[in-house]
């Protein structure tokens, strides 16, 4: 082989290998700390992409409890930033007394300003289309009023033409409605009209551009969940023409999403019940990519589970990234090889399956950390900065329980909890058999947290937990299955009994005819204090 050929070679093996790289950026859900749903992206002028969910509350209590609204950031489309939250029902002054009731929100940029329009209930509990604004994408939203002409409309999008005329479309009775905006952005030129072409609509349309034709995707009233339709029109008010499906239905009723073209691909936004076990709701946003064929038209998306490798961050907060790693022994050079600066990794993300074992000295020796499904704080362990070399192998496991730490969060605080009387965290525990446990701090009733687990009729299980209480704590910490097992298996522990450590239940059951099980982490009502749960194990006996 020649020198110019061995250099192509060199060429094509490098550019596939970093093609390969980009197609694990990606992990869903993307938000693993709280529940969110009805996710509308948008790439502002900085370059990142934005994405600006409703939230789903914890435990579940309706969709009439969704309360505030977090922004999410990207760059690299695996690593997100929560950003906080920008607008909460207590807010709106023309909202509702009873709060809640927040619903799918949209935001748009014009002039300098962003435009943050969310449905909210007012006094005489009517929707209206809330608007707040801000000078900055994530934060400083100032609520401004609703839109004059949008009244009883919900789930708003707006869509800005390239010729700068906005456009609201929202939901009345299941209908899908658009006008012009004025350029206030606040009121609409006309009557709401009815879009002619998106007949199966159900709820949550949005708009886009591209090559010169105007796509609204939007969830159809497919039973038992709904899907993703599109259609197509050469204007921006219609008539549309449906094209069909878009994606396949999910785990739960709804399915409101978004699609935006970031670095160069298009992307859907839509929402599954992933993280709780199909609970509706609480769902969890997701993406995936989307392929237009030469027509235009949009190819059936393709679901997936998103990120597929062991990601490496020199950040805390997962947001630099330098790349990910396949199974293998990497010592330093190898890593170096890579792209990775081993002395300077400060957090993993490890996707279901893997194992990362990391070591202090080069060539795999010293102290050792072992890694298993989740994000590794580094700086938490006091190891970042530290490993020279690694080990990434794969896993089996029979355990049923898709998170053994039960924690909803992956960082530290779970922001979600945000009860007045109850306070919960997910903390680094150093006797902790699991990476984090979950953490109870409060008094009260007590809030569950619940993930439900699939299971075979008339097959034996074993459920196992570990459980730990503060010394002085008033009352139980509790791990059970709701419904007909309750009494099979229900595990408490109270200070008198075993305090500071932590201590193992197990039990076996035989599912009978049921086909599902709640597991449940919760308190006695009388608790008082701080309890964990850690390690819930679920398999085949
Ligand atoms: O999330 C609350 C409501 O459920 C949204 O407004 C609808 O689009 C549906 O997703």
């Amino acid at each position: 082989m020649n020198t110019i050929s061995k250099a192509l070679i060199a060429v094509f093996l490098v550019m596939s290998a970093s093609y390969s790289v980009a197609q694990n950026r990606r992990s869903n859900p993307i938000v693993s700390h709280m529940f969110t749903a009805d996710a509308s992206a948008h790439v502002w002028g900085d370059g990142r992409l934005y994405v600006y969910p409703s939230t789903d509350v914890a435990p579940a209590r309706g969709y009439s409890t969704m309360d505030g609204y977090h922004v999410f950031s990207t760059d690299d489309m695996i690593t997100w930033k929560d950003h906080g939250e920008i607008l909460h029902s207590r807010d709106v002054e023309w909202g509702t007394e009873k709060g809640g009731l927040m619903w799918a929100p949209d935001c748009v940029y014009k002039n300098g300003t962003y435009y943050f329009y969310f449905p909210h209930k007012n006094k005489e509990n009517v929707w209206e289309i809330g608007i707040a604004t801000s000078k900055n994408p994530a934060s400083g939203f100032k609520v401004q009023g609703f839109v004059k002409g949008g009244n009883a409309f919900c789930d708003p999008n707006v869509f800005i033409d390239d010729d700068g005329q906005a456009y609201l479309f929202a939901v009345r009775d299941a209908k899908c409605y658009g006008a012009k905006l004025k350029d206030n952005m606040m009121e609409v030129e006309t009557e709401m009209v009815h879009q002619i072409g998106v007949d199966e609509h159900r709820e949550g349309p949005f708009v886009v551009k591209r090559e010169g034709k105007y796509y609204m995707i939007y969830p159809n009233h497919q039973k038992p969940f709904n899907e993703m339709s599109y259609s197509m029109s050469d204007n921006p008010l219609g008539p549309w023409e449906p094209k069909g499906l878009l994606m396949e239905q999910n785990d739960v009723i709804t399915m409101h999403g978004s699609i935006v073209e970031f670095k160069g691909q298009w992307y859907i936004f839509y929402h599954n019940g992933e993280l709780s076990g199909s609970i509706g709701p609480q769902r969890s946003i997701c993406f995936d990519p989307v392929y237009f064929n030469e027509d235009g038209t949009i190819q059936l998306v393709k679901k997936s589970l998103g990120v597929t490798l062991p990601t490496f961050h020199n950040d805390i907060n997962f947001n630099e990234m330098f790349g990910t790693l396949a199974v293998g022994d990497y010592t330093q050079n190898d890593m170096q090889l890579q792209g990775i600066e081993a002395n300077a990794i400060a957090s993993i993300q490890i996707p279901e399956g893997y194992v990362v074992e990391c070591f202090e000295q080069d060539h795999f020796k010293g102290k050792s950390w072992t890694f298993k499904e989740d994000r590794i704080d580094l700086s938490a362990l006091g190891c970042d900065n530290k490993i020279s070399s690694i080990k990434i192998s794969k896993v089996t496991t029979d355990n049923l329980v898709k998170n053994s730490s039960f924690e909803l969060t992956t960082q530290k605080m779970v922001k979600y909890w945000r009860s007045k009387t109850v306070q919960c965290t997910s903390v680094l525990d150093d006797t902790a058999t699991g990476y984090y446990s979950l953490q109870y701090k409060g008094q009260g009733m007590p809030k569950d947290i619940i993930q439900q687990v699939e299971l075979k009729p008339n097959t034996n299980y074993q459920l196992s937990v570990m459980l730990k209480i503060k010394a002085g704590t008033k009352g139980k910490v509790v791990f059970d299955t709701t419904g007909i097992l309750e009494d099979s298996c229900k595990f408490e522990l109270d200070a008198d009994t075993q305090a500071d450590q932590w201590v193992e239940f197990k039990d076996t059951f035989n599912s009978g005819d049921l086909t599902k099980v709640n597991l449940r982490c919760t308190t006695s009502e009388d608790f008082d204090g701080l309890a964990y749960w850690d390690n819930v194990i679920l398999k085949e006996k």
